[in-house]
């Protein structure tokens, strides 16, 4: 018999207030990153996830053979901003559920979008090297936090997301884009350094998040199944456009902010605020 989606029931879901405990705000502020479970019904996911996968598959351009590929291209199929190619990608970018999740873990009063990604990790695709993603933002403060949704449960054979605990703290490899060096030197000082690392699957419906300067890496995808995932990038709604300190930087000003003047809060539409008390 066929179902029918109440898409009331998924838009509503999509906004419903999720309590953040006292608890996951302290770990993820010591931590740099929480793991939350029951975040998202499977009903969202198995909604969102075909338009999502739908979008990924047509607006992807990298279809050379993994055998040609760099590591970082091997890793995923990387489609961004998805919310402006797609209405209904745009329900999902913009949960005020996820937001507000964001705004509570860093005790902010709101939060502005970055851009939204998608990382569709193949099947026999590779590792997620070792990297901090505020490497990449010429953004001031340290306000950052990607939630990293899984749109199937992520066993460990598909390369779940894994967290250096606590490494948001420390000022190493600050200044290391993702590559094979990214894996092998910070690989070396974590475990130099006694960095535990939190590396476990994701049951259906968990989601993570992450802050900008936390490292983390993914293993590869040994399964038969793609890893779907979906992430939003956040910033404090207050957060301040710095001078880019590198050529990544100098790229994403202009594609991700709009160009908006150095130290002014990015404002324009690219960055719409999501949540806000
Ligand atoms: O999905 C992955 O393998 C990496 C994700 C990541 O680096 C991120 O969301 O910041």
């Amino acid at each position: 018999m066929e179902t029918t989606i109440d898409k009331t029931t998924l838009l509503n879901e999509l906004d419903a207030y999720y309590i953040v405990s006292p608890e996951a705000i302290a770990f993820y502020r010591q931590n740099g990153y929480v793991k939350l479970k029951h975040v998202l019904s499977p009903e969202v996911l198995a909604y969102y996830g075909d338009i999502l996968t739908d979008l990924v598959f047509r607006l992807n351009t990298l279809i050379k053979p993994m055998e040609e590929r760099t590591t970082y291209e091997r890793a995923f199929l990387q489609i961004m901003n998805l919310w402006r190619e797609d209405e209904q990608a745009k329900e999902f970018v913009f949960s005020k559920r996820l937001a507000k999740i964001a705004t509570d873990l860093m005790g902010v009063e709101g939060v502005r979008l970055y851009h939204d990604q998608a990382l569709y990790k193949e099947p026999s695709g590779g590792i997620t090297p070792w990297h901090a993603d505020q490497f990449y933002w010429p953004l001031a403060s340290p306000n950052t936090v990607t939630v990293w949704t899984p749109l199937q449960d992520t066993p460990m054979e598909m390369g779940p997301l894994a967290f250096a605990e606590g490494s948001q703290h420390v000022e190493i490899g600050r200044d290391i884009e993702i590559s094979d060096d990214s894996e092998k030197i910070l690989s070396d000082t974590l475990q130099e350094q006694n960095f535990n690392v939190h590396d476990t699957p994701f049951e259906l419906g968990e989601v993570s998040y992450h802050a900008g300067w936390t490292f983390h890496r993914a293993g590869p995808n040994v399964s038969d199944r793609p890893r779907k995932v979906m992430t939003m990038i956040y910033m404090d709604k207050d957060q301040i456009v710095m001078q880019p300190r590198n050529e990544y930087q100098v790229a994403d000003h202009a594609t991700w902010l709009n160009s908006v003047p150095i130290g002014s809060k990015p404002q324009s539409e690219l960055n719409p605020i999501l949540f806000s008390y």
